[in-house]
């Protein structure tokens, strides 16, 4: 039995090792190997169990390895993976028409990773503001916001305001306005007969779970609409169920030009992702102009019918929406000199701590002692956003965990 203990120590340590010999170090993470998930829980190679708190960027509102998931994925696995766009498939049709229907969007657009989403949301701006709004060519801009996340592509990374994300990778790319998040009439000065389109997260993940003012999301859609320009919703991460609706921005009861999915679309299996639009954006795209040989495979698309399909058979936003507000009161209880405020809308949540707390960083090596994986974020939030299939009693035992935490360390 103590060898098993110490042969899983080695395997810990040297598969470790392994990833700091032979991987690039642009990630620095918790010392924690995962072998197994289900659920909620994911195991590491010692059989130790933790109670997922990030669920991978919320890529796995679904839970790990959920089995009717497993089953599309492999069953597809089995007739065919990948047609490419030169040729059709029976699993494409059935998909748009799927996340149309439940979106209320008129067509969607594919692709594999939340950046490349990102990059087509903005090239279907540009392109709409040419061909139909009739701004000049190169002259089109697009407003982002200040602490942003779209991803780290050239492009994208060329409106990010974060110093690491950007430095030694230009030139960058022109035509990107940033603006302070949060402050509607900024954009409304902003606004000008070439502005293509306004992209924004409906609450700001990597900035620290950062709600808007209410109002704000109402305010751009109104501006947008206004000044003739398109509004663009990145809910690669506030989407599919994480705020406590399909959609963050339907709190504020609007509806962007645009919306951005990802992540959970597939619910952890397989990169997919891609953009809704209504008809008269969407039609810019003529056959040759835009795509991607993976984008809207087979495969990711049976993944993404099923992942979307056990999202709403299985209640996973109302879940999210009944013990959302329970957790978050939970977590406003605990009485600790370390934190600041505790944020969140549905099951996302931030806690942020007082400068003099040391960082967020500890807390997380703290809980992961505790059975509790968290990631921090900007230094001093600790971000929770557990799979949206938690239970109550789950809850119940985080809290308990967090709580001596955040009183003892
Ligand atoms: C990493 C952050 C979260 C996103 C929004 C687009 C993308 C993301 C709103 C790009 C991706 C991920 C990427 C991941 C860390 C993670 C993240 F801390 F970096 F910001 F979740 F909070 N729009 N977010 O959140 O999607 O191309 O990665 O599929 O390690 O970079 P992607």
């Amino acid at each position: 039995m103590s060898t098993t203990v110490l042969e899983n120590q080695a395997a810990t340590t040297d598969l470790i090792a392994l990833e700091e010999r032979y991987g690039a170090h642009n990630y620095h993470p918790l010392d924690v190997v995962v072998s197994r998930a289900e659920g909620v829980w994911v195991w590491d190679v010692e059989g130790r169990r933790y109670l997922d708190f990030l669920a991978a960027y919320s890529a796995v509102n679904q839970g790990h390895c959920h089995p009717e998931i497993l089953k599309a994925l492999v069953e597809q696995a089995h007739r065919v993976t990948l047609t490419s766009r030169a040729f059709r498939s029976d699993q494409l049709g059935p998909f748009y028409r799927q996340v149309c229907e439940l979106t209320g969007f008129q067509k969607f657009l594919p692709m594999n990773t939340g950046a490349e989403a990102v990059e087509t949301a903005l090239k279907t701006a540009r392109k709409w503001a040419y061909k139909v709004k009739g701004v000049p060519e190169g002259k089109a801009e697009i407003i982002a916001f200040n602490n942003n996340f779209h991803g780290r592509t050239i492009t994208i990374v060329s409106f990010s305001t974060e110093a690491d994300y950007r430095d030694g990778f230009g030139p960058f790319t022109p035509g990107f306005r940033v603006l302070p998040y949060g402050d509607a009439d900024a954009v409304e000065k902003a606004m000008h007969e070439n502005v293509a389109a306004v992209l924004v997260e409906p609450i700001q993940g990597e900035a620290g779970i950062v709600l808007p003012p209410a109002g704000y999301l109402g305010r751009l859609r109104e501006i947008t609409r206004r000044h003739g320009a398109l509004l663009i919703a990145d809910e690669i991460q506030s989407g599919l169920g994480r705020t406590g609706k399909l959609f963050a921005y339907q709190h504020e009861g609007i509806r962007p030009d645009v919306v951005i999915v990802g992540k959970a679309l597939s619910g952890g299996f397989y990169p997919v992702s891609g953009i809704l639009a209504d008809d008269p954006v969407m039609d810019v795209f003529k056959p040759g102009q835009h795509g991607s040989t993976y984008g809207g495979n087979p495969l990711a698309v049976a993944v993404a019918q099923a992942a979307l399909r056990v999202l709403v058979e299985e209640r996973m936003v109302e879940n999210s929406a009944e013990l959302g507000p329970y957790f978050l009161e939970r977590l406003r209880q605990i009485q600790s000199r370390h934190v600041k405020e505790v944020r969140g809308l549905g099951l996302w949540i931030g806690i942020e701590l007082h400068r003099e707390a040391g960082g967020a960083r500890r807390f997380c090596e703290a809980l992961q002692k505790e059975g509790l994986l968290c990631k921090e974020t900007h230094d001093h939030v600790i971000r929770i956003a557990p799979p949206l299939v938690i239970k109550k009693d789950e809850i119940d035992w985080a809290v308990e965990r967090l709580e001596r935490v955040l009183t003892t360390l």
